[in-house]
């Protein structure tokens, strides 16, 4: 098995499709669209307030104690140096071009096992949840981390009252796919839409949020705007953006990277040092604006609040 420790990984590079399908391809999918498509913004809830510099304030944020007091990665590196395969590949072509995504009005429908399937507005579905910052952690399966201080409320409040039937054991997100507004998705790197799922014990599990904001402000697009979730004892993938779709399932859901490449990527996808990709080491990081490498953290630290979720499997088949 060959380990490599280059500095960052890319997925592009072990997605069998990506090899020959990229960049290029990328470029004229863009330039297609920039003579067609009409640029949006995002016009924000009642709830918003808006500032100087064009970005939306969250008002009424309180801190939680699940936050990490680890030192925050800059609003920059949070905001230029994103996976959103959506709006392309490399790091910076989020950044670059989620802008064209219209994030209001939004709905989300919420369908499978549940008692009343049903499209809700994004205001209306968010209006009962007062808001938490939450400093976690994010650790891609690239071997890189950093620490975000996002704004949400937990995911299991917003599933108790949604009422899945008893038979649902799984969970599954679908982000939206847009050729007109994502520009990426002219590229089969992955089966669009990204599609990826919980365990409804690890679905309801408090550290599991739906992140709407981030450094006090509405999300910016690159960072899955209107509504992303958030799993920090996960790799990085597992936490989708711009959800439109909740899915309650009894079988366990496809999700977009076992999809792509089963062999190296699993449903559970939980930050493991001992487990390495295929292809890289996962045992340590790279902290986004650090020089040394980290050691990589058992359930990326989060190891005493959900250990227990997997008490009994082994984690080695269980990737
Ligand atoms: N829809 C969608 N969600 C996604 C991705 C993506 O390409 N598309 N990338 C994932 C990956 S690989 C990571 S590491 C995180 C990155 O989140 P961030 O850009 O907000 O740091 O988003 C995840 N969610
Ligand atoms: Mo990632």
């Amino acid at each position: 098995m060959l380990i490599r420790r280059a500095p960052d990984i890319r997925y592009s590079e072990v997605t069998p499709k990506a090899l020959y399908m990229r960049r290029r391809e990328f470029m004229q999918a863009a330039a297609v669209a920039a003579a067609g498509a009409a640029a949006a913004l995002s016009p924000a809830g009642s709830r918003h307030v808006h500032a100087q510099n064009g970005r939306t304030k969250l008002p009424n944020v309180r801190k939680s104690q699940f936050s990490t007091t680890e030192k925050l990665n800059s609003y920059e590196d949070i905001t230029s140096y994103n996976n959103y395969y959506e709006f392309g590949t490399d790091k910076d072509d989020p950044e670059r071009n989620a802008h064209r995504l219209v994030t209001r009005p939004w709905t989300i429908r919420v369908e499978g096992l549940v008692k009343t399937p049903a499209t809700y507005d994004i205001d209306t579905l968010i209006k009962p949840y007062a808001f938490e910052e939450r400093i976690y952690r994010l650790r891609c399966v690239e071997a890189w981390s950093m620490v975000i201080p996002w704004i949400g409320f937990p995911l299991a409040d917003v599933i108790k009252r949604l009422e899945p039937l008893p038979s649902a054991r799984f969970i599954q997100f679908t982000t939206l796919a847009d050729a007109k507004q994502m520009l990426g998705i002219r590229v089969p790197v992955l089966d669009w839409p990204y599609v990826e799922g919980l365990r409804m014990d690890e679905a309801m599990h408090p550290l599991a949020i739906l992140a709407v904001g981030l450094y006090g402000e509405v999300l910016p697009n690159q960072n899955g705007a209107p509504i992303r979730l958030v799993v920090p004892w996960k790799y990085g993938f597992k936490s989708i953006k711009s959800i439109v779709r909740i899915r309650f399932t009894d079988t366990m859901p496809r999700t977009s990277w076992p999809v792509a490449n089963a062999r190296e990527y699993g449903f559970y996808s939980n930050v493991n040092p001992t487990v390495d990709h295929p292809r890289w080491s996962q045992a340590t990081e790279r902290r986004l604006g650090e020089f040394f490498r980290r050691k990589t953290v058992m359930f990326n630290g989060y190891g005493d609040q959900v250990a227990h979720l997997y008490s009994g499997m082994d984690l080695r088949r269980y990737y």
